[in-house]
């Protein structure tokens, strides 16, 4: 063969223009390789969907009749690397040229990048055609200005791509951002919508993961796994969302309950991070539900924004900031994650079910990983390069471009800031506004220092102590250090005294 063609795990995009001719000089090369199974712990389910999907994948170019070799991870000829595979290939193909889509992942980029400059034969990387914007885009964008607002580059994509204008080219409804309806707690109705799962087994793929010995965990879940495998299945869980699900987007998008784990949120992310859907498509199709009369702005727009914005916004943040920005912890956090991330059983009601439920389900939405799990970790100062591998391992949608700046950066501020102009940090009084998790805690929510004070409170206002050299003048926190000042000192000492032991014994909460 003339040609090979790389296909990541996460490369799964048959409307990639690669597939819309078939070349019997080209071969197509699919690998499960133990240098991206064991990067990282993975969820059972993480490592599972993606070779689901990556055997789905080939089958579907072999039957298009495309020429397909595809390297599982138990074949023998497996050298169980990127680039010791496709060396291997090269030979064996007696190949003249390699080509790749662009990696997403900065690692994965710099692989390919030295294993082709050892290669005498020539290697072209093409674009994955899925993103709305380029790799160094960004900075371009902001050029001049001081701060990074997604806001402000929200604006900018909603009009490159004509979504929600009115006929005069102004932002439908009157307004770019209708967050401050969307904030609602969820009182138990409307129900949550059942999930569409199609069959599957994946017994045989679980004991061949076994039988290599690929660590990982989470809950297997092989007879029901409820991601979707391939892009009709995806097209399929879409439809379901924009009908079924999307007019609710909005209302409960922040809320959290022990009796609902998906609420109205799409379950889209490995979908879109496999690129099995495109997120034009997505929007386009969201839009048309407004148009429709199907779905209310404030859903639509809402949504809309979530892919059009953070998602393409924290792609740019990753490559403007790597290599290093893993590295960056600027609050000094060091402590390492209690061992109770790895099997959720902590008092504390709310990580107990956030925590619990990414065990089971690989995934949790989004306040859930935001203001439940990376509150507590940012509260009590837990390392944030152990955070990001955690995060990375366990959800279905991880994968490093998405994860590592919402994690370090929007998440833990390791980045000082570049994401959130302020550290996102509550104490209870938030949890207990926007979930019912507080209802049956072993905690009390409402007392800061004793026995059963709940632990986000005096971590909450010990973290304002802490940092007062870094917060103390940012304006977006005055209220909190205004707070602080009209404490009586003895109780700031209680606070701070509860907040160490506390710290002392986070593997006990
Ligand atoms: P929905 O709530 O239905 O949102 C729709 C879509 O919008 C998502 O599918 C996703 O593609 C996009 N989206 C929403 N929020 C974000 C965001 N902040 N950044 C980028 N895209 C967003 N998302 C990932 O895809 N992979 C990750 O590894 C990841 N790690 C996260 C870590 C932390 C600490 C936090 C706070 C958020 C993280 N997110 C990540 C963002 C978000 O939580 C998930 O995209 C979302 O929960 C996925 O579920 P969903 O498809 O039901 O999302
Ligand atoms: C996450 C993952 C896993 C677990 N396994 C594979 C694999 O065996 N082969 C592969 O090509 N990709 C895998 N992936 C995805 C990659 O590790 C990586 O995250 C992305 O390609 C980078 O964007
Ligand atoms: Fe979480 Fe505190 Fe509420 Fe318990 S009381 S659920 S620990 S916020």
């Amino acid at each position: 063969a003339r040609t090979l063609r790389l296909v990541l795990g996460d490369q799964l995009n048959p409307l990639h223009s690669w597939f819309d001719a078939v070349d019997p000089e080209v071969v197509y090369v699919l690998m499960e390789v133990r240098s991206e199974t064991d990067y990282v712990l993975h969820h059972a389910q993480k490592i599972l969907a993606i070779f689901a999907a990556m055997r789905a994948f080939a089958a579907r170019l072999r039957a298009d009749g495309h020429r397909v070799r595809y390297i599982s991870l138990d074949d023998a000829s497996n050298r169980q690397s990127l680039p010791a595979n496709l060396s291997a290939l090269v030979t064996h193909y007696q190949t003249q040229e390699v080509q790749w889509q662009a990696p997403d992942e900065w690692r994965v980029d710099q692989t390919l990048q030295q294993w082709a400059e050892g290669q005498a034969l020539p290697a072209t990387v093409v674009d994955t055609e899925h993103f709305l914007t380029a790799r160094h885009e960004l900075p371009r964008l902001f050029a001049g200005r001081k701060q990074w607002l997604m806001e402000h580059f929200y604006r900018q994509m909603r009009r490159r791509f004509e979504l929600l204008l009115d006929a005069s080219g102004q932002p439908e409804g009157g307004q770019w951002n209708f967050d401050h309806d969307n904030r609602k707690r969820w009182p138990g109705t409307p129900p949550e919508p059942e999930d569409r799962r199609a069959p599957h087994d994946h017994d045989a793929l679980w004991q061949m993961l076994q039988q290599q010995g690929v660590a990982s965990f989470g809950e297997p879940q092989t007879k029901q796994l409820r991601w979707p495998l391939d892009r009709d299945e995806a097209l399929q869980h879409l439809e379901h969302f924009i009908t079924r699900v999307l007019p609710c987007f909005g209302d409960y998008e922040d809320a959290m309950s022990s009796r609902a784990q998906r609420l109205f949120h799409s379950l889209l992310s490995f979908a879109l991070n496999v690129k099995m859907l495109q997120p034009l498509e997505v929007v386009r199709r969201a839009e048309q539900a407004y148009r429709d009369g199907d779905a209310p702005l404030a859903a639509v727009e809402g949504f809309i924004r979530q892919i059009i914005g953070w998602r393409e916004y924290v792609r740019g943040i990753y490559w403007s900031q790597m290599p290093g920005y893993d590295e960056r912890n600027a609050l000094a956090h060091r402590l390492p994650l209690p061992a109770w991330f790895w099997t959720g059983q902590t008092r504390m009601r709310c990580l107990q079910h956030a925590i619990g439920q990414s065990l089971q389900t690989a995934h949790a939405h989004h306040i859930q990983r935001l203001m439940v799990i990376g509150n507590f970790a940012l509260l009590a100062g837990l390392n944030p390069k152990e955070l990001h591998h955690w995060y990375l391992g366990i959800y279905i949608d991880a994968f490093e471009w998405v994860e590592l700046p919402n994690t370090l950066g929007m998440s833990q501020w390791a980045d000082g800031g570049i994401i959130a102009t302020k550290p996102y940090v509550s104490s209870a009084a938030y949890i207990g506004r926007m979930s019912d998790y507080c209802h049956g805690c072993a905690y009390d929510p409402k007392q800061k220092t004793g026995e059963d004070a709940c632990p986000f409170n005096a971590l909450y206002w010990d973290f304002f102590l802490r940092h007062r050299s870094t917060f103390g003048n940012n304006p977006r926190m005055g209220m909190a250090y205004q707070q602080l000042k009209k404490m009586d000192p003895a109780d700031l000492t209680r606070l701070q005294e509860q907040a160490a032991s506390l710290r002392a014994r986070l593997d006990s909460l």
